[in-house]
This record gives C-alpha cells, structure tokens and sequence, in this order.
C-alpha cells in the first residue's frame, strides 16, 4: 500500500509532537513500521490521508462500538453544538446521561462524570481511600487503569506488601501503596489481605482485562475478590472504561453477575467524545465534594457535546432493532446490538481459528463478545505471563500483512480487538480470508 501522505505528516508530527502522537500507542513501535493517519470514518472502516481504506477492528479503542460516524451520534453532537460547546454550568444532558447509567447499571447509584477513563479510576481510588481511610491498593498485572501516578506500578520485591514504579517520574513512595498480584491468581490475594489486614483501600480490577490482549476470568474469580474485599472492609472497583455498556448493557458486571462497590466508565458513553465517569454506592459517592471531604473537579466534566453523543450511543445500543441496511438480520425485530456483538464476536472467533489451523500455526484466540484478541501461543492465556510468552515478532509480521491487505488489527499483541454492530458478515469473511493467506506466509 503507498502511504506517502501519512510518512510526510509523520515526518512533521515528530518536529512538534514527543514520538509523532498523542498517545504511546499510536506511534506503531510494538509492531515496527510507521503509523498511518486517518481523516475519515464510517461504519467500521477509516480511511488513512492516502485514500487506503480498512476494516477497523480498533474503533478508536472502544468507543466506536455502534461503528464511526453513526448517524443518530453525529446528529445529536450537531443539535448540541449549535446551543453552545460547553457551560461550566449544570446543564439537562448531564442528568440525562446519569440517569441513564444508574438505570443500566444497577450498582451505581450515584455517578461523577470526568473527561477521561484515567481520570475516573484516579478518583475512584482517592474515593475508596477517602472512605475506608486505608491507603493501600491491589491491582493485577497486564490490567491498566490509565495512566494515573499510583497506578503506573509493577510487582515489587516485597511482591505482597508493596510495589515499585512502572515509569519515570513515578515517586518510589507513591508506588509503594500499591500491590500488583498476579490476575486469575487467588492465593496472592489471600496473602497480600493476610499481610496487609485492614489497610487495603480497595482492589481496582479489570473484571476482562484488555490491557495485554484480552483474557477472562477464571470461574469464580471475580465472586472470590467480591468476598475477599467484603470479608477485609475493602472496597471492590470494577474499571469497566473497556467493557462497560459493550459486554452486556450493564457491563461485565452484568454478565458475570458481580455487584462492585465503585465502577470506573469511559469510552461508550463519549461517544467519541473525550469522557469518563465513575459511580458507586450512594453512601461512597457522598463522600465526594461538594457533599463530602474527598475533592475531584473537572473544567469540562459533564460537557454538553460528550454527554449528547454518549446519550445517543447507550440509547441506540438499548433500540430493539440494529439500524444496518447491509446486516443479513438486521431486518429482524428484537435483533438488537448485544445479540449482534455476540453473534460477531463468535463468527470471527471460529474464522480465526479455522484460518490459524488451516496455515498450521499456533494461536489461542480469546474471545468475550465483541472483544478479542489472537495470541500467536499454542497455551492458554489466562493472565500476562502466559500472554508474554507469544510471538511478538509473529504477530509484527501477521500486522502488517492485514494492514497491507486492508484490515486494521490493534498494533500490538498486547492489545484488545474490537467489534461493532456495524460490521457485517461479509467483513468477517474477508477478514479471515485475508488472515488465511497472512498465516500461510508467517
Ligand atoms: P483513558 O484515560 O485513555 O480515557 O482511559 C484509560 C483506561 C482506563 N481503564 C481501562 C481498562 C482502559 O482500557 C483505559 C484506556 N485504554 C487504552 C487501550 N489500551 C486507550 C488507548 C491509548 O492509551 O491510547
């Protein structure tokens, strides 16, 4: 594929912008080569500035599950931006997009809207350590909560009393408030509460991690940090920035049938937007300012644009019939968004398999619903040291052969796929057609 246009932006980006973007992976370096740049999207495809165009299977890493430029999204952004782009000021479609959260969400009674997901889970754990007056946090490994000083920690020496900095600029002192155990794992948490009794603010989990790929939790895991936080006055927080309104209306949370105590949101309800939120239980949430001692603020939290293109995105999500001319059902009454996602979700995933079966290469392919992510490992990938022992220099070469074919996987293994109700089937036969024929050369 000729991307002239996107080397020379690049070129320029990289006199003004720190590695050419605005955000680490965007700049290609886990999969070699340069970043192409897009200046249009419809449905699930974008187009890069050299009239390429592709399969997204990114969406702008979430957001975009109804697919880009949705209609319903655009027109309402549209109406708002014709009242004004922001107030400062409460406004009715802050209300709206609340109500609609707590009514889809039945463990978050009370919500706070923020411009980002790293935003939401900074002041989720400010909140739990406000309200239990403990200072430590568990967090797992390969989960990523944004990219919040606390939280940028990897395992320590002392592995279950405290952790060191995952990135510059990260005090030691910050880090060491933060416990990194290994997901999946249950005898670390029951050690890491055995040797820090009654100082654990809370436990920050991804309920399907994301943030290495893609892998789900073990029968029973979750129900067992639901105890374990209940059993040592510490409060769970679910991030669902990823999953939350794509797993299931009400998130992960609803399909595995677990009632956090905080939940962190983000992505869906922007609509593309920039957007985040974190709720809870009312008696947590009422610690916040200006009701409550724990301070969090935001110039632009509650934005009328981000909440009307949010308000657009759950409600046409909620619609009973998937507005998609070229879908074989959607015709169907009642053949709604989630039942699409799933029915999508499934059909790559076998696809995927039959290809990587047929080309004789080894790949575990996870799946939940319209997440995914395909390891080039012949072993299951249950947390992130299974997923570190994947082919990364397989998967490189497996990436640039889709992209050069016109399909966009997420630029590196240790990233999440994503699907939307607006790809089709016949966009998922011609990608597992095209990774067929990628597999046969890697
Ligand atoms: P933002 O601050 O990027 O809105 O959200 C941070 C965040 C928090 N929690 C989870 C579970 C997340 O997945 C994220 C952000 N996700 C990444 C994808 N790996 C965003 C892509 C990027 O960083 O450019």
């Amino acid at each position: 594929m000729i991307r002239t246009q996107s080397e020379a932006l690049f070129s320029e980006a990289l006199q003004y912008i720190p590695g050419g973007v605005n955000s680490p992976v965007r700049a290609f370096r886990a999969v070699g080569g340069k970043p192409f740049f897009v200046n249009k999207a419809k449905g699930c495809r974008v187009w890069d500035v050299d009239g390429n165009e592709y399969i997204d299977y990114v969406g702008t890493w979430g957001p975009a599950i109804l697919g880009h430029a949705h209609p319903k999204i655009i027109a309402a952004v549209k109406a708002a931006a014709d009242h004004g782009t922001s107030f400062g000021i409460p406004n009715p479609a802050e209300v709206t997009m609340a109500k609609l959260i707590c009514s889809l969400v039945p463990s978050v009674q009370k919500v706070r809207m923020t411009n980002s997901g790293t935003e939401a889970c900074m002041s989720a754990i400010r909140l739990a350590r406000g309200f239990t007056k403990h200072d430590k946090i568990i967090k797992f490994d390969g989960c990523y909560h944004g990219h919040v000083d606390s939280l940028l920690v990897k395992a320590g020496s002392g592995a279950l009393t405290f952790g060191n900095p995952d990135s510059a600029g990260v005090p030691a002192d910050f880090a060491k408030l933060t416990i990194v155990l290994p997901y999946n794992d249950t005898e670390s948490v029951k050690a890491a509460f055995a040797a820090n009794k009654k100082q654990i603010a809370g436990i920050i989990v991804e309920p399907v991690p994301g943030n290495a790929g893609l892998y789900l939790p073990k029968p029973g895991y979750l129900e067992f940090l639901r105890e374990s936080t209940k059993a040592d006055g510490a409060l769970l927080i679910f991030d669902e920035v990823m999953t939350g309104f794509r797993l299931a209306p009400g998130g992960a949370q609803e399909r595995f049938g677990i009632r956090p105590d905080l939940s962190t949101f983000g992505k869906i309800i922007g609509g593309g937007l920039p957007v985040g939120a974190f709720g809870g239980r009312a008696d947590i949430m009422d610690y916040l300012a200006p009701l409550g001692p724990v301070y969090q603020a935001g110039t632009l939290s509650g934005n009328p644009l981000a909440m009307a293109a949010g308000i657009a995105a759950l409600e046409e999500l909620g619609s009973r019939a998937c507005e998609s001319a070229d879908h074989p059902r959607s015709h169907e009454r009642g053949y709604d968004a989630y039942g699409r996602l799933e029915h999508l979700g499934a059909l790559l995933e076998a696809g995927m398999k039959d290809a990587a079966k047929s080309a004789g290469i080894p790949m575990t392919f996870n799946h939940c619903g319209s997440m995914f992510c395909g390891y080039f490992t012949s072993e299951p990938v249950w947390n992130l040291a299974d997923a570190m022992k994947a082919d990364c220099e397989r998967f490189k070469k497996f990436f640039h052969a889709m992209l050069d074919a016109g399909v966009y996987f997420a630029p590196s293994q240790f990233e999440a796929g994503f699907l939307s109700t607006a790809h089709s089937e016949a966009d998922i036969a011609k990608t597992v057609r095209v990774a067929a024929k990628a597999m046969k050369q890697l």
